[in-house]
């Protein structure tokens, strides 16, 4: 049997430079793509350049492929077009490639952001219906979609990460409940791309934080035994939160800013 063949999509933006190291010893041969090369290549990695919008180029970059991690796209909120073309059709052209090329698991980069218009008072589950709070969010929503419809139809084993927010530590108090360690989200890439039993999966992207506003129960009994918490860095977190200052409608909901930009509701 040859090795296995894993594509990770996005592999030079935020996330995937902070879990690169990581994932290097656990996969090698692991293949990157991007619109732009890694400036730093490991000797176990290989790169090829795609444009998610591409069909071609994301074809050639699957090619003999059995999973993909998808980590590309836009990744945070952005005009209606950027969105469309990086999330949206960007996120077809993958799913298609991937059936096309034969590709047995897709791993999915969702986001906190496809339900992020719950409000922080509610512990919510991977069984509610999205609320989300961006066209960003939405782009997200349409991604979990997409892939429960490639598994459903195609049998493709498909697991979205929900992800809060991934770093070396939370950023501010918000990001206590969210917070994901990158040791903890390259544990939950492996459950997609080696658990047995997974036909469609969305889990929670989160270290094991005492604040959490979701149940992960999912995650757990899929052997996710999170490691990070984010109580450890609750000071440096509550030190940059006072730099911050309150925001009267992010601070209601999950999305946080995302749920505050372009608001015009009433609160
Ligand atoms: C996300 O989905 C973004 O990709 C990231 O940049 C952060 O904004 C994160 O959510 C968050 O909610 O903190």
């Amino acid at each position: 049997a040859s090795a296995r063949r894993i594509v990770f999509t996005g592999a030079s933006g935020g996330i995937g430079t902070m879990i690169r190291p990581l994932l290097a010893p656990l996969y090698p041969g692991l293949v990157l793509s991007d619109k732009v090369k890694p400036k730093d290549l490991l000797p176990s990695e290989t790169f090829v350049a795609a444009d998610l919008t591409k069909p071609d180029e994301v074809a050639a970059a699957v090619k003999g492929a059995d999973s993909v991690i998808h980590l590309g796209g836009y990744s945070v909120e952005g005009p209606w077009d950027t969105i469309l073309q990086a999330n949206i059709i960007g996120c077809y052209n993958l799913f298609e490639a991937a059936r096309q090329a034969g590709v047995k698991r897709v791993v999915f980069a969702s986001s906190n952001h496809a339900v992020g218009f719950y409000p922080r008072k509610r512990k919510i589950g991977t069984d509610v219906t999205v609320r989300p709070d961006s066209r960003y969010g939405v782009s997200k929503a349409f991604g979990e979609a997409l892939g429960a419809l490639y598994a459903d139809k195609h049998g493709m084993s498909v697991t979205c990460l929900r992800i809060g927010n991934v770093g070396p530590r939370p950023l501010d108090v918000r990001r206590l409940a969210i917070w994901i360690s990158p040791e903890d989200i390259v544990q939950l890439i492996g459950i997609g791309l080696n658990h047995p039993d997974i036909r469609f999966e969305i889990v929670y992207g989160v270290s094991d934080n005492e604040t959490s506003w979701w149940d992960n129960s999912r995650a757990q009994s899929l052997g996710y035994r999170p490691k990070g918490k984010s109580e450890d860095h609750r000071a440096h977190a509550e030190a940059e939160q006072a730099k911050i200052g309150p925001d009267p409608v992010g601070d209601l909901f999950q999305g946080g800013t995302f749920c505050a930009s372009e608001f015009t509701n009433d609160v």
